[in-house]
Order: structure tokens, then C-alpha cells, then sequence
């Protein structure tokens, strides 16, 4: 019926906006290239974008601290080992399930075997050591606040010789722009081509590891049990945090329906940017159908199905609900920058319980990525591949498993998946340098990931909440008994 129809649009004004703004983003980069703007041109017009993700960036630490602390501070301590080890069971599964997609079509589609090519560059070791060292290192960060997104910049960022680290100031936010200060003359930045630029993946990952949500996950964690733990003279500190939680998600809501401005810009600038697409499109084609089929199978079939095992109700209308954080990470190539997002979709739009979405989606956007996982699999099958080198049972083994740690050890933020696929080629005797090789096409296979691992914490949200629900329930009939008793006692 027409009113049907109209309560409908009304209802999903938003996400229509939000799925029109990707569409008109498109044509208007496709338009826009017409222009041939300079790059520092092409900085100023994605200024939109740009504010989109500070916005979105600026409510993440709060975020993490106030949702983690809320939701192990709530409840007793055996639902929040429980709620830990079933979020920890759900995400390691679906992290393994996504690395044997991309194992099993990258060794069968082949890809790289088509052309096999020379290595260029000097071959740098990448110590994997180093890298592990790292990880277990920013679990206790000296500065939590700081070290969430300190030195931010990725690997994408072209650092010449002729400048120091300190001369980027500011990560290239998700449309690829970048800053430089006063020590680099702008000039000299709209000079830059991708031939002349080395990008120096030792500085990259050090610089990666600075960014860092597993710190703070690890300290609101144990803060927040602590303080649930504490009886009486916790309770204003768990107050305290529940209030500043809705304080937050409120923010969050006002910073949505700025959302599809940005994310129009955010797409289209990145559509100017691009260097020479057609080029790109012919060498990396396969290995692009690769990467992609496999994030479908897993998006759309695998997710969805473990989605109606445990909770027997429809996967895609649930997915509906989470669409708008979906083009939203498609849009930034951001777990993180997109987790306020995600936890808005979920307890507004799916009705997820909150103690399971505020636990679940923050600590997922850092550690579970199911297609990151998937796409460094790939990836590093591909490399080995293309430079002509079989790999035995044992070694696709080892990329398996060090897929799906490398993908716990990125952070949410863009291309970092990139620069952790160090990790999963040196387990295979490989340079870190060969990451050059797939360099020029990851840009856009990170939105896809990104949006498959947004979607996979979705998932898991929507699945533990299930799995405790008669704990949450028991929760709530105790907490209704005890008030009634101070009614009674009052
Ligand atoms: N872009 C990522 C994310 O935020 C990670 C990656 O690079 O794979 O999910």
C-alpha cells in the first residue's frame, strides 16, 4: 500500500540516503576525473570526507572505554567469562572458516600463476619476531589514549628519501590524502608520482603497531570487571560509565546524519585519485575476482548460514539493519572509524542486547577480520604464485595460521591488513618487500574486507547476544526483584 510504502522510505531514509550518496559519489569521481585535478586539488575537495572521519574518529576512544567498561561492569562475573569465551570461540571460527574460502580459490583459481615475474626493489627482511614481539608488546601500551591513534599513517603513504617521518603529520585519512608540514614545500608534494615515491615498509609497520586499540581494550577490560567486582564503591564509577555511554551514542547519532555527505566525498575523491585504473583493472583482474568471490561466499552464504543455525531467523533482513555501517567501512576502509556506527546499528536497528553488542563489536573491530583474514590468505598465495614458487602442504598450513593472526594483529584502519601480510609472507620465506607486488590494487580490496569484517562483528554481536539470552533474561529478573525490594523496604 502507498502508506506502507511511505512508512517504509520514512524508516530507512537514512540508509537510502546513505546507498544514494556511494552512487552519487561514483559518478561524481568518474565525472570529476575529467577535471584533472592536481592531488593537492583533489585534498581540498574531499574536505567533506575528510571531516566525516575526524568526526567519527573523535567519538572511538570514548566509545571503546565507555561500551567495554559497561558491558563487563553490568554483569556478574560468570556471564562475562562466558560472554568472553563465546565472543572469543565465535570469532576465531569464523576467522578460520574465511582463511580456508581464500585458500581453497586462490589455489584453484590460480591467479598469479599467469604471469610470473621478476622481483624489483632491494629485499629487505621483514622480521617476523619483531612483528610478534610487537603485538604482545601493545597489549600493555604505555599511554592508552595516545597509543589508539598515535603516529597514524599507512604504508601507503610515500616517504622519499628526502623526508623524514616526522615531515608526515597526518595519515593519509581514508580517501588517501595526506598532509605534510612546513618541512615539505606543497609543490614538491603535487610533484610526487608512484614511481618516484619508496615506500619504506620497516617505517610502515612500526608506525602501524602505534596504532593501537588492543591496549585500551585490555585496560577497560580489566577496569571494568574490577570495578563490577568492587560492590559498593564501584557502583558510581559503573554508573558514571553507563551515563557517558549514552551521552556517546547520541553523539553518534548526530554524526550519522552527516554520514552520507561523507561518504559521497570520501568515494569520489578517492575515484580522482586514482592513478591508472584500466592498468590496474588488467593486471590484477583475477586476483581481484579471487579476493572478491571468496568475501562474497563468506558475506553472503557462510555468515548468513551460521547467523540462521544459531538464531533461525532471516540473516538478510538483519543484515539490512547493518548495511549502513556496511558502506560506511566501505566507504572509509575502517573497522574502527566505523565501529560507532556498527554499535548504533545494532542496538538501534537489530535490537541486539547491548551487554552483548558493546562487548562483542568493540573488541571485533580490532581482532576479528574475517576478510582481512581471507585476503591476506590470498594475497600471500598469489605472491608466491606470480614469483613462480610452489608451496608445499606444510607451508599453506603456515598461511593459514599466520593469516589468521596477522589479521588479529592489524588494527582497524585502512590498508593495515597490508602491512601485517608481512608477517604471513615471511612464514613462507618470501620479502616483505614483495607486498610491492599487490600494492597498486589494495587500496580497493580494503573497502571490501573492511566492510566483510564490519559485517562479521555484526554476526557475532547478533550470535552471542543469542547464546546468553537466558542469562540476560535472568539478569533482568534479578535486578527487577531487587528494586522491588527497596520499593518495598522504602
Ligand atoms: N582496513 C582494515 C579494517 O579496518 C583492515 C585491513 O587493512 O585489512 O578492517
Amino acid at each position: 500500500s502507498r502508506a506502507g510504502i511511505l512508512k517504509f522510505l520514512k524508516k530507512q531514509a537514512l540508509l537510502l540516503a546513505t546507498i544514494a550518496s556511494v552512487v552519487l559519489g561514483i559518478v561524481l569521481g568518474v565525472a570529476m576525473r575529467f577535471a584533472n585535478l592536481s592531488k593537492l586539488d583533489i585534498t581540498y575537495f574531499s574536505f567533506p570526507g575528510t571531516l566525516f572521519v575526524r568526526m567519527l574518529k573523535m567519538v572511538i576512544v570514548p566509545i571503546i572505554i565507555c561500551s567495554l567498561i559497561t558491558a563487563v561492569s553490568t554483569i556478574p562475573k560468570t556471564a562475562a567469562s562466558k560472554l568472553g569465551g563465546r565472543a572469543v570461540v565465535y570469532y576465531f571460527a569464523t576467522t578460520l572458516i574465511s582463511v580456508i574460502i581464500g585458500i581453497v580459490l586462490v589455489v584453484s583459481i590460480n591467479p598469479g600463476g599467469r604471469f610470473a615475474q621478476n622481483r624489483s626493489g632491494s629485499l629487505r627482511k621483514a622480521e617476523p619476531v619483531d612483528t610478534l614481539l610487537d603485538l604482545v608488546r601493545n597489549l600493555f601500551p604505555t599511554n592508552i589514549v595516545a597509543a589508539t591513534f598515535s603516529q597514524e599513517f599507512s604504508s601507503r603513504v610515500p616517504i622519499t628519501s628526502k623526508m623524514n617521518v616526522s615531515t608526515v603529520v597526518e595519515n593519509p585519512d581514508t580517501a588517501g590524502n595526506f598532509r605534510v608540514n612546513s618541512t615539505a614545500v606543497p609543490e614538491e608534494v603535487t610533484k610526487w608520482t608512484e614511481e618516484d615515491v619508496a615506500v619504506d615498509y620497516k617505517v610502515a609497520l612500526q608506525s602501524k603497531s602505534g596504532i593501537n586499540a588492543l591496549g585500551l581494550i585490555v585496560f577497560c577490560l580489566t577496569f571494568g570487571l574490577i570495578i563490577g567486582q568492587m560492590g559498593k564503591p564501584g557502583r558510581v564509577l559503573v554508573k558514571f560509565f553507563a551515563a557517558a555511554n549514552e551521552a556517546i551514542l547520541r553523539m553518534v547519532w548526530i554524526i550519522i546524519w552527516y554520514g552520507p555527505i561523507g561518504i559521497m566525498f570520501l568515494i569520489a575523491s578517492k575515484i580522482m585519485d586514482m592513478n591508472n585504473p584500466q592498468e590496474e583493472l588488467a593486471r590484477f583482474g583475477l586476483y581481484m575476482v579471487t579476493v572478491i568471490a571468496g568475501l562474497i561466499i563468506h558475506a553472503f552464504i557462510v555468515l548468513p548460514v551460521i547467523y540462521f543455525v544459531v538464531i533461525r531467523s532471516n540473516p538478510f533482513s538483519y543484515m539490512l539493519g547493518a548495511l549502513q555501517a556496511m558502506l560506511t567501512a566501505l566507504a572509509t576502509s575502517s573497522s574502527s572509524a566505523t565501529l560507532p556506527i556498527t554499535i548504533t546499528c545494532a542496538e538501534k536497528n537489530n535490537k541486539v542486547d547491548s551487554r552483548a553488542a558493546r562487548f562483542v563489536l568493540p573488541i571485533g573491530a580490532t581482532i576479528n577480520m574475517d576478510g582481512t583474514a581471507l585476503y591476506e590468505a590470498v594475497a600471500a598465495i598469489f605472491i608466491a604464485q606470480s614469483v613462480n614458487i610452489s608451496l608445499n602442504f606444510g607451508q599453506i598450513l603456515a598461511v593459514s595460521i599466520t593469516a589468521t593472526a596477522a589479521s588479529i594483529g592489524a588494527a582497524g584502519v585502512p590498508q593495515a591488513g597490508l602491512v601485517t601480510l608481512i608477517i604471513v609472507l615471511s612464514a613462507i620465506g618470501l620479502p616483505a618487500d614483495d607486498i610491492q607486488l599487490i600494492l597498486a590494487i589494495d587500496w580497493l580490496l580494503d573497502r571490501f574486507r573492511t566492510s566483510v569484517n564490519v559485517w562479521g562483528d555484526s554476526v557475532g554481536a547478533a550470535v552471542v547476544a543469542h547464546l546468553l539470552r537466558e542469562d540476560f533474561v535472568r539478569m533482568d529478573e534479578e535486578k527487577n526483584s531487587v528494586r522491588e525490594d527497596k520499593e518495598d523496604d522504602g
